[in-house]
């Protein structure tokens, strides 16, 4: 009889959405499941919003005390997609509670906040994971597998981007993506973090980071009311101004512990591009390139190919590559942002039944922190910066 386990969900948000679908829908893809998650509670700022977020999500119950609903006997999971100031005090007192823990990316605001995170997931005995969707994308994990079995040989060279535009018109409130009391910054953590996690998983661990960090709207109006919709928020430059403390775009250099060099660019401001997130890796054997605006697909290049047919082939993922068991039948059908959060859903329960860590897990987020702090810190000093360890 497969186990069913009590989800309780803090926040209920676009990625709230996002986690509520892939609750439902994990065992309809991967079955048998390794577990059923059962929506239990959902936890919001006040006792109307959680309300309508169990009933839109379908929750059994909804609460706004996330205490107490740590607190509960008959809730094994906390999944946290909250804002990322409260990721490190609901991470630390749901581990402290015996609760396996799923958060959302960033782990936390600096490395040091989730260092101590990390500490409490390594005491707790628990399953814990971050929720760095992408690598989940099949072509992604294809890519991995190809790496791995050394089919692009030795890695030379990892460049990476992470390009969107919704925070380009300075029209668009000061949301908390734009302070730093509560993001912790701005482009570096929300999505340079989503290719950090690519070059690690892909490359290896990065020793140290050269950038360029820059702000280009240093003011926006402050956010009146209604909820965070990104680029669709109200927009208006009627009323007072607040000040923007965090970074809109960065460019980094990057090197890898065992050799190889890589960049990354990472923009909210880059008009034309929607969620441009790619890799291209060059090896001694060939070359590797993804871009998440066709995500369905895997480019690759084998060097020894006969030289009349040399070239990237296109590759467009389905059963017979990772997590295709569980997807659509045929290659091409399409697959979206809801399968990447199925699958990573499918992982997480897995490994709690297995009793085996996943990846990324909070040491992953952390030493992910470590970079964006890396990144920073050369921003401002326009020097190499080290990656703590
Ligand atoms: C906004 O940039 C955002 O919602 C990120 O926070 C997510 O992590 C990314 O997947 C989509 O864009």
């Amino acid at each position: 009889m497969t186990k069913t386990l009590n989800v309780a969900m803090i926040g209920g948000g676009f990625m709230g959405k996002a986690h509520a679908m892939a609750y439902a829908a994990m065992p309809m893809f991967f079955w048998p499941a390794p577990a059923i998650p059962h929506r239990k509670v959902l936890v919001d700022l006040n006792a109307e919003m959680a309300k309508q977020g169990a009933a839109r999500y379908g929750f059994e119950e909804s609460s706004s005390d996330w205490k107490a609903t740590i607190a509960r006997k008959d809730v094994d999971v906390i999944d946290i997609v909250t804002p990322n100031d409260s990721h490190a005090e609901i991470a630390i007192a749901a581990l402290k509670a015996g609760k396996h823990v799923i958060c959302e990316k960033p782990l936390a605001r600096t490395g040091a906040e989730a260092k101590t995170m990390l500490e409490a997931a390594q005491k707790s005995g628990v399953i814990h994971m971050v929720a760095f969707n992408y690598r989940r994308t099949p072509g992604v994990a294809f890519a991995k597998k190809l790496i791995e079995e050394g089919r692009i040989g030795k890695i030379l060279n990892f460049r990476g981007t992470y390009l969107q535009d919704w925070s380009a018109d300075p029209s668009g409130p000061l949301s908390w993506r734009f302070q730093k009391n509560i993001a912790g910054s701005g482009t570096v953590g929300d999505i340079g973090t989503h290719v950090l996690d690519f070059a690690r998983y892909l490359v290896g661990e990065v020793s140290a980071v050269n950038a360029i960090v820059k702000t280009y709207i240093p003011e926006r109006p402050l956010h009146t009311g209604g909820l965070d919709k990104l680029g669709a928020s109200d927009k208006s430059m009627a009323g007072p101004m607040g000040v923007v403390d965090v970074d809109d775009e960065m460019i980094t250099l990057l090197k890898f512990q065992n050799g190889a060099v890589g960049s990354i660019e990472a923009s909210r401001n880059a008009h034309g591009r929607n969620n441009f997130l790619t890799f291209e890796i060059h090896g001694t054997k060939g070359s590797i390139a993804f871009n998440y605006e066709r995500m369905d697909e895997l480019q690759v290049m084998f060097a020894d190919d006969p030289a009349e047919t040399r070239g990237f082939r296109t590759i467009y993922t389905g059963p017979n590559h990772p997590y295709g068991q569980g997807l659509w039948p045929i290659p091409a059908l399409g697959i979206g942002y809801g399968e990447t959060k199925i699958i990573e859903c499918y992982d997480f329960f897995s490994a709690i039944i297995s009793g085996k860590q996943p990846s990324p897990n909070f040491e992953d987020g952390y030493k992910i922190s470590a970079i964006a702090d890396a990144i920073l810190e050369s921003g401002a000093s326009e020097r190499w910066v080290n990656v703590a360890n």
